[in-house]
Order: C-alpha cells, then sequence, then structure tokens
C-alpha cells in the first residue's frame, strides 16, 4: 500500500492522522537532540513532515537521515522550494499555492523538482495548499509573495479546494501559516470537508489538544503540529 493509500484508507477508517513538523532549520544535527525530540512527540503521531519556507543552509537531506536512525515513522517532504528534497524521505507533499497567485509558487518551483524527483524513488503525493489568514505576518506569505485568504470568505476557501480536487490534488492542505495566533476554523474545516472526498490536512496555530482536537471534529483528517513541539509548550497548554 502507498502512504497516500495509507492515509486515504484511514481517513475513510475515520482514524486521526497526527503529523509533527520539523523545520531544518530549527532541529540540531545531534543524536541526543533527535532521540528526545522524538521521545517527547505524542506517541499518536503517524507521520514526520520535514520541511519550511526556507532551508537557508540546505540541512534537509540531514535532517531526514537523522530522523531515519531514530524513527520508523514514515517521513513527507514539506517543502518550500524545490531545493528542499531528499531522496532518505519516504514522499514529498507536492505542493501548490492555490489561494496565490504567484506563478512560481503554483507551477514554477514544481517544474525546478520534477527533474530532481523523478531520479528518487520518493512517493509524489500532489497537494493544494492552501494560505488562510491565521493574523499573523507569517513565512509562506512572506516567502510565496501571496496574501492568505480571508477566513471569513468560506465559499471562496470551499471553492479553491474544490478546484484542487477537480485539478487532481490527492490531498488538500488548509494552512494558517506556522505560528499563526489563530488556526484554521472548524467552521472552514468543516465547509471544506463537506465538499471534497479527498484528505483534508490542516496546520497553523495548534498549540493545544483541545484545538487538535476541534480540527478533528471539524473533519480534518491529518493535523500537522510544528511550533508547539519546538517550543515545548505542548505539555504545558494541554
Ligand atoms: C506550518 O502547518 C504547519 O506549515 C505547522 O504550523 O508551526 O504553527 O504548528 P505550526
Amino acid at each position: 500500500m502507498t502512504l497516500y493509500q495509507n492515509i486515504y484508507v484511514r481517513q475513510e477508517n475515520g482514524s486521526q492522522l497526527l503529523a509533527i513538523l520539523i523545520d531544518p532549520e530549527k532541529f540540531e544535527m545531534e543524536h541526543a537532540f533527535a532521540k528526545a525530540y522524538l521521545e517527547k512527540i505524542p506517541p499518536q503521531t503517524t507521520h514526520l513532515l520535514v520541511g519550511g519556507s526556507t532551508d537557508c543552509q540546505n540541512r534537509t537531506h540531514d535532517v531526514v537521515l537523522l530522523l531515519k536512525k531514530h524513527t520508523t515513522l514514515p517521513i513527507l517532504l514539506f517543502p518550500g522550494n524545490h531545493h528542499q528534497i531528499s531522496s532518505a524521505a519516504d514522499g514529498i507533499l507536492f505542493l501548490s499555492l492555490l489561494s496565490g497567485r504567484n506563478a512560481e509558487y503554483l507551477i514554477g518551483q514544481q517544474i525546478k523538482a520534477a527533474p530532481v524527483l523523478a531520479q528518487t524513488s520518493l512517493e509524489v503525493i500532489p497537494t493544494g495548499y492552501i494560505l488562510i489568514d491565521g493574523e499573523s505576518h507569517t513565512a509562506v506569505a512572506r516567502v510565496s509573495n501571496t496574501l492568505p485568504m480571508s477566513q471569513k470568505n468560506i465559499p471562496e476557501i470551499v471553492h479553491t479546494a474544490l478546484a484542487g480536487q477537480f485539478l487532481g490534488k490527492q490531498c488538500i492542505y488548509l494552512e494558517a501559516g506556522s505560528g499563526a495566533r489563530t488556526p484554521v476554523s472548524s467552521a472552514i474545516v468543516n465547509a471544506v470537508r463537506q465538499a471534497i472526498d479527498i484528505p483534508v490536512i490542516v496546520g497553523g496555530g495548534i498549540r493545544s489538544r483541545l484545538q487538535m482536537e476541534a480540527a478533528f471534529e471539524a473533519g480534518a483528517t491529518m493535523v500537522v503540529i510544528g511550533t508547539a513541539f519546538e517550543e515545548d509548550c505542548w505539555n504545558a497548554l494541554s
């Protein structure tokens, strides 16, 4: 079974998938750090995501290799640009920024990544990426030079997700941006869930178990959490 089939089947079974996002720029390249980090993630974690809006020192591959030594969880790349590809990972969320109107992040980066991906055995998961206003200036908005969609404009967000499904995306990622003050609302997650059949990934600004559970209850297939673990505030807030 492919990684995607596994995600889809688990969605159909009503399982809740939890991905922990590791930003290569903030990860220390030491076995002890990796081991301690992986020990503190919740036992229900199903996937690791590796990536960020930037990876100035090109650490993605080394971080994936290090993680692989300490975990059997599947590692999905979550790249901010075409340089963040590691053949050591298991798959890649092949993101296309559907909420913005910057062709570079809609198709430009993907064209640059394509010949590199063709040389690997990474499973490519076409993913429609929708940036939604989380009431903070996010790296995604800055790097992609696009505006997030307003949380109030639920119909437009739903239509964007639906267009993504019709374009053949296998997942829709509703993103409030890393460190967002406000996560994507339950109303948005629920409306998107009702409109499409493919898995819905929700991330950005989720800092407590309550917020995670709210996203699942609204219909998220997978919740992604990064900052709360980097800052070690998860236990404090849960
Ligand atoms: C960001 O959705 C992810 O791309 C995770 O966001 O760092 O706020 O958890 P946080």
